[in-house]
């Protein structure tokens, strides 16, 4: 018998619902510590897997079903939105994005193409459609895009940073540059993820994986308003016409909204929007729910324990069990995506033992 895929685990806990388990499912589940995706990555490059709708929907599926997992991501990369915005992107071997001529100076902000349609993505929304022909049908499928913040980092950079500075500097000396970058991506951002929900995704996640470098004073004035905005606009499918009248949950599609380094930014996270908030490892669970409240809440195990012994895995897991001791709305995850490393094992140890622990508690 099919479970409604809103009486799903995943589904219930974004909506702070009981479970009969603790929901997992891990960031970056589809990559290249499984073999079957290194097997893949020896006949295609990176890009040309995410733009074979059919190759792009099997990695999706296979990953979620080997590991057992609650939810499925689709494959994709948060940075495929800069190619029709104008930007040249790369996958180099080992070394990670790097984008072609950044953003170094406010005239280059000009030349920054609005997303108009998702006519140059229409893989993604084809791989989407048919990801969730083949996925079970009590298995939700999460669609997800970079936050403002960490896309106009990329494109400031031109690759990944920590600390982002070039960023940062660009921000403080051209605030009028930088609030005109951010709502070119925002306007976008809002395209791209309507169009995944009306593709058939179930739930979003916005990665802003390099926000950990901002005080919350820069987040208040020069982000929070901007996420804000893509947050409130993602709307249930029968209101995608209308994207004013986007009500988040509300109308069915759960926004999780992460960041790593995040811990002076909690609160205003949550204000800037989402409906559960995923948090990295260097918080805990337990302090988050102390200063978020009501707040769903995904993490945040330590992506590096997956690289120790299954005795260890399962005392860490259950550590972080034991934080969220039974609340309802925890979806368990890594505090940031799986390391290229991870036995395949281990991850798939996981899902078994969170979901053997936490039956044990309900
Ligand atoms: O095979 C390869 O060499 C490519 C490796 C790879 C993969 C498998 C990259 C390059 N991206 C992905 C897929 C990907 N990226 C997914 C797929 C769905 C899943 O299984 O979860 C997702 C959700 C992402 C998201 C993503 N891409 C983020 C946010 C999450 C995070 O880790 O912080 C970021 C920052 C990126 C940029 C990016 N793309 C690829 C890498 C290695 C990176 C990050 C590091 C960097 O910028 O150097």
């Amino acid at each position: 018998m099919l479970i409604d895929l809103q009486q799903s685990r995943f589904m219930k806990a974004c909506r702070r619902e009981p479970t009969d388990r603790t929901p997992i499912w891990l960031m970056r589940q589809a990559g290249r510590y499984m073999k079957k995706y290194r097997g893949l990555r020896e006949r295609w490059s990176f890009l040309e897997l995410c733009k074979d709708s059919d190759l792009a929907a099997e990695i999706t599926v296979y990953a979620a079903e080997r590991l057992g997992a609650d939810a499925a991501i689709i494959f994709s990369d948060i940075l495929l939105i800069l190619e029709p915005m104008g930007f040249g992107l790369e996958y180099t071997e080992g070394g990670g994005p790097v984008i072609e001529t950044p953003v170094r100076a406010p005239g280059d902000v000009a030349r920054i193409a609005k997303l108009p349609d998702m006519g140059a993505l229409s893989f993604l929304t084809d791989a989407i459609g048919k990801t969730r022909k083949a996925l079970s049908g009590d298995l939700p499928l999460i669609g997800f895009s970079g936050a403002p913040f960490t896309l106009a980092s990329y494109v400031i950079e031109g690759r990944g940073s920590r600390n982002c500075e070039r960023t940062l500097a660009f921000m403080h000396a051209q605030p009028e540059a930088w609030h005109t970058l951010m709502e070119s991506i925002s306007e976008s951002l809002s395209i791209y993820l309507n169009a995944q929900v009306h593709a058939g995704v179930q739930a979003v996640q916005l990665f802003d994986s390099w926000v950990g470098c901002l005080t919350p004073e820069e987040y208040r004035t020069h982000v929070l308003p901007h996420t804000k905005r893509v947050i409130d606009g993602i709307c249930p499918p029968s209101l995608t016409s209308s994207p004013s009248s986007g009500e988040g949950m509300g109308g069915g599609v759960p926004v999780i909204h992460f960041g790593t380094r995040t811990s002076a930014l909690l609160e205003l996270m949550r204000d800037a929007g989402g409906d559960v908030i995923g948090i990295d490892s260097t918080i805990g669970l337990d302090a988050t729910w102390q200063r978020l409240g009501n707040a769903a809440i995904q993490g945040n195990l330590d992506p590096s324990v997956l690289l120790g012994k299954p005795e260890e895995i399962r005392k860490q897991a259950k550590r972080i069990l034991d934080q969220a001791a039974g609340r309802p709305g925890h979806i368990f995850n890594l505090g940031h995506g799986v390391l290229p490393d991870t036995p395949e094992e281990n991850a798939i140890a996981l899902v078994e033992m969170v979901h053997e622990m936490s039956a044990v508690r309900l």
